[in-house]
């Protein structure tokens, strides 16, 4: 025993025999297990649930916890590992890589890219979506991710995290950039993994959210929370506020009527680490339009749906500001968009001031 989580939640008991030790106690001995369930397990039991299920999601979940834990221990030395500072080049956003967003990149892609049921691989780090196996070779599932979303905290030991999206693959759309650009309530499964002062594998797929978190000493995430719930309302909004001026109004009015209501702020500028907050605490996460980015700045396809995915299925609500998040008809593998998602009550909030 070496005080890990599996050992807490899993004691031996020796049911007093009154005969002394020796073998006869083995008959008395049971094992108390607390429902020590690890992730591996918990989407083998979900996929029992389909007696059709070919075991190839199982296999897709498991590579992606796979890579997690490569991130998770790159995260936890990314000095010692030389991960921080600029790669020198810029993605296709625009944007600066970090050393880490290529090695977590590279990461994902080693790790899934040998999954026979993956079809098609999407990556914010990757103009393209890698085609790994289409048309008659198969592949059930596509997978897109943002390998570590909010890098750019890295250098400051704030806590960053990877988003995935699972999408049935159609083997007749030839264009691989068609066949991911799926509305999200089409996805399978999402889910994120937040490295912060723990690590922790949140996972949605229709049927609740569940958390677990990674105990090192045994190399597994293990199940801390199943069937995930939102608060409905809780006076806390996240958002970069120095960016107001330049919010359509409806986002100001919102902003100065939370501040009479006497509501918190919460921005932490790493949104895998907000949205987790905003999920576990309750409250409003907002990213809308700004002068720099009039679109929004967060991508559609591997950031808010999957998220929304999550914060809808906890019993919140994902809007662009007018129409639910996941009934957006996505058009391109990079499109962003404005984002508003929370508590069901404190997203009501947001939308009054925005419809004016
Ligand atoms: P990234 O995918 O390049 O890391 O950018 C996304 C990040 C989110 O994690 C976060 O919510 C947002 O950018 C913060 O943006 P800003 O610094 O404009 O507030
Ligand atoms: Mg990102």
């Amino acid at each position: 025993m070496d005080g890990s989580l599996a050992d807490q939640r899993m004691s031996t008991h020796n049911a007093p025999s009154g005969s002394g030790s020796g073998p006869s106690n083995a008959a008395h001995r049971h094992v108390v297990t607390d429902n020590l369930t690890s992730l591996q397990t918990f989407i083998l039991e979900e996929e029992a649930r389909f007696p059709n299920a070919s075991g190839e999601f199982s296999w897709i979940v498991s590579a992606i916890s796979l890579a997690a834990k490569m991130i998770a221990y790159k995260v936890r030395h990314v000095r010692l590992q030389g991960g921080v500072g600029q790669q020198g080049d810029v993605n296709v956003q625009g944007e600066e890589q970090i050393k880490m967003d290529v090695i977590a990149n590279e990461v994902i892609m080693r790790v899934l890219g040998s999954r026979k049921s993956i079809a098609v691989l999407g990556s914010e780090e990757e103009e393209q979506p890698a085609i790994l196996r289409r048309g008659s070779e198969g592949g059930k599932y596509c997978v897109l991710f943002d390998p570590l979303d909010g890098s750019s905290n890295l250098d400051t030991a704030v806590g960053v995290g990877t988003i995935f999206t699972i999408l049935r693959n159609d083997p007749h759309i030839p264009d691989a950039v068609k066949t991911v650009c799926q509305p999200g309530r089409q996805q399978v499964a999402a889910g994120y993994v937040l490295y912060g002062s723990s690590t922790v594998f949140v996972i949605t797929t229709g049927h609740g959210v569940h958390m677990f978190e990674l105990d090192m000493s045994v190399g597994s995430f293990l199940l801390v929370s199943r069937d995930l719930k939102m608060p409905r309302a809780k006076k806390v909004y996240s958002v970069n506020e120095a960016y107001t001026e330049g919010f359509p109004e409806g986002y100001q009015r919102y902003l100065k009527w939370a501040h009479a209501q006497g509501y918190s702020s919460r921005y932490i500028g790493s949104m895998v680490a907000d949205i987790h907050r905003t999920l576990v605490n309750g409250g409003v996460f907002l990213y809308p339009p700004t002068k720099k980015h009039p679109d929004g700045k967060l991508r559609l396809l591997y950031e808010a749906n999957p998220m929304s995915f999550l914060v809808e299925q906890a019993g919140g609500v994902s809007v662009n500001g007018s129409v639910r998040t996941m009934d957006i008809e996505p058009k391109a593998l990079h499109e962003r968009t404005p984002l508003v998602m929370g508590s069901a009550d404190e997203v009501e909030h947001v939308l009054r001031h925005v419809r004016g």
